[in-house]
């Protein structure tokens, strides 16, 4: 989706993690206290299965202090929290749709059967508000992905409905691969948001519109650390 630049890379300090793979060099204690994004939790025992809640709400937040602006969230923050699975297990994540309108996840890039793809009318019905939906779905291949609604997306993703989801490799980075590695500090995850905001603080939205100078942009981070 367009609302959001980038998303970059690597791992968080999560309950979601449960094999334990060699990641090099640990951070210092607290060294990202200012910036750790939320990770969700996994209440399944199981190594191999990641069972986490997740719930879609609005809240307020002040990207401007004192100005509190309608934001969708999942799990109350934007980005979303992130979900960490190891590569080859299986992601089960109960939805819960508590926001005014019809929504879905979907799981951007990730290879999985086309019912767990968050499609509406093509793999799922949608879930309305107050509905739920558990998705249940192994995921193959390592790397860092996202997830979003699929429905009006362009509108419900630049609300702030997206979050992060790193599927671990099983084998870990092989640092000997990568030139400098010896020199790589510790690994964040990174989520990039482009948020527009009218001068007075409120979100640019499809029935405000952002009509320059009137409008601002603000860049928003969250990271968190590899353990
Ligand atoms: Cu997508």
């Amino acid at each position: 989706m367009s609302a959001v630049l980038g998303v970059a890379m690597v791992g968080c300090g999560g309950d979601a993690v449960s094999e334990p793979v060699d990641l090099g060099p640990k951070p210092p204690a607290g060294w990202d206290e200012t910036v750790r994004g939320p990770a969700a939790l996994d209440r399944n025992p199981d190594p191999n299965v990641v069972e986490v809640d997740l719930e879609a709400r609005t809240v307020m937040v002040e990207y401007k202090p004192g100005v509190p602006v309608e934001t969708w969230t999942y799990g109350g923050g934007s980005p979303g929290p992130l979900i960490r699975v190891p590569q080859g297990a299986r992601l089960i994540v109960h939805f819960t749709n508590n926001l005014p309108e019809e929504t879905t996840v979907h799981w951007h890039g990730v290879r999985l059967p086309a019912a767990m793809d968050g499609v509406p009318d093509h793999s799922q019905p949608a879930v309305p508000p107050g509905g739920h939906f558990d998705y249940d779905f192994i995921v193959p291949d390592a790397g860092l992905f996202w997830y979003h609604p699929h429905v009006r997306s362009v509108v419900q993703v630049a609300d702030g409905l997206y979050g992060p989801l790193l599927v671990e490799s099983r084998t870990g980075f092989d640092r000997s691969k990568a030139g400098n590695a010896p020199e790589l500090g510790p690994e964040l995850v990174l989520v990039l948001s482009d948020v527009a905001l009218t001068t007075d603080g409120h979100r640019v939205t499809r029935t405000r519109a952002c009509e320059p100078p009137a409008c601002r942009t603000t860049l928003v981070s969250a990271s968190c650390t590899m353990r």
